[in-house]
């Protein structure tokens, strides 16, 4: 080979054996434990846009302190157990520094306990049960726990309609409406709301014919529902069939553009509480709304919202520290480098609270945010004034 042309090939000889300026950079792996299949999917997939755009702009941007950003999704189903192998998979297989998910308090329950044993952080960016990050230190989450949105979305509902008594659906074998259930029955028990009948189901059902009967005859001003979207919704078209009128309050799980998908204009008047409103219209939020339409066409929710911004808040926290390649090391040096991120998202203002203590335990990081209560008008949300 010519001396001439042996120069002009040496960059890129170096470059493929990885000599390059470019290629000194190294991956940063996340695991996506992510419902993308199964009924908590509606949830699932707009996570898993909101981490693909957020992650696109960061790499765009040039990554975090020269590494780019690896999302590795694996689709846990929505199912306990399928949470805990994709959580095996991606600590113990995959190496990710961090795993974002799963999708359903239900799994998180299941799996965050594996992530606390081997030191790496489970963040939930929508779990909102009770006891979620009392699993351990390594538990974080940025979804807004129902204890802090019920109360808020509660008195508004109460105000906004005058309402004297309630009636309560919902599901008793899922951590996540069982949790907001309990939260309901205190919070109506201190605003002093009574409650002429409770009434439960389980997972999977598609008749609520008998409890909503009960409902009726016990006559109430309002239904408070704690459940996830499919069931909420054709509990509210049942509702309507069996000529009742009457308005529905509930928590994060209804806030998917599916409720209406399925219950249509049904669903209207319907309030809920949310960190994430499409019509806050600051400049974060207004450009991950603008972004995520040209990515995906269509529209984001909350949960799409909350995942985009979980991955600045993550990408924040890298920019803390300086990776080591020895992974136990940097796994904890995240967990440490994370409670003191604060972001301004497409959420609005972002940051961690230390969760509540619990004798002889550490315990993880809450969101730190406010709840926007929300009402169904055609088919969608609007803020309620
Ligand atoms: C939970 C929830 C659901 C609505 C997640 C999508 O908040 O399981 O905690």
């Amino acid at each position: 080979m010519q001396f001439k042309t042996l120069l002009k090939t040496l960059p890129l000889l170096m470059l493929a054996a990885g000599l390059g300026s470019a290629a000194h950079a190294a991956d940063v792996k996340l695991g996506l434990a992510a419902a993308l299949t199964g009924p908590a999917a509606k949830y699932g997939v707009a996570i898993k846009n909101g981490f693909t755009l957020a992650a696109d702009e960061v790499n765009a941007a040039g990554g975090v302190n020269g590494n780019k950003l690896q999302l590795i999704i694996e689709d846990e189903q929505g199912k306990k157990e399928e949470a805990i192998n994709v959580f095996k998979k991606l600590i113990f297989k995959d190496k990710a520094l961090l795993v974002f998910g799963p999708t359903l308090s239900n799994s998180a329950f299941a799996a965050d306990p594996i992530a606390n044993a081997a030191k790496v952080v489970a963040f939930g960016t929508s779990n909102t049960a009770d006891g979620i990050t009392a699993m351990g230190p390594f538990t974080f989450r940025n979804s807004v726990m129902e204890a802090d949105v019920l109360p808020v979305t509660t008195r508004a509902a109460v105000k906004h309609f005058g309402i004297k008594k309630v009636a309560i659906i919902y599901g008793n074998d899922d951590a996540f409406t069982k949790s907001g259930y309990d939260v309901f029955k205190g919070t109506l028990a201190d605003q002093k709301i009574p409650v002429t009948t409770t009434e439960a189901y389980a997972k999977g059902d598609v008749d609520f014919k008998a409890q909503l009967t009960k409902i009726k005859a016990s006559n109430p001003d309002a239904i408070v529902c704690s459940c996830l979207t499919e069931e909420a919704a054709n509990i509210i078209l049942q509702t309507r069939a069996l000529g009742m009128k009457q308005p529905f309050i509930g928590g994060n799980g209804l806030n998917s553009p599916k409720l209406f998908d399925i219950a249509k204009g049904a669903g209207d008047d319907t309030i809920m509480g949310s960190p994430w409103s499409p019509e806050n219209l600051t400049p974060a939020n207004k450009a991950f709304i603008a972004a995520y339409k040209a990515k995906f066409g269509s529209d984001p929710d909350q949960f799409a919202a909350q995942a985009y911004d979980a991955l600045h808040v993550v990408a924040d926290a890298l920019k803390k520290i300086k990776l080591s390649g020895a992974i136990d090391k940097d796994r904890i040096a995240l967990q440490q480098a994370l409670p003191s991120v604060t972001i301004e998202g497409a959420t609005g203002k972002f940051a961690f609270r230390k969760a509540p203590a619990v004798t002889g335990k550490e315990v993880g990081y809450d969101a730190q945010q406010e709840a926007i209560v929300n009402i169904a008008k055609g088919g969608k949300f609007i803020l309620l004034k």
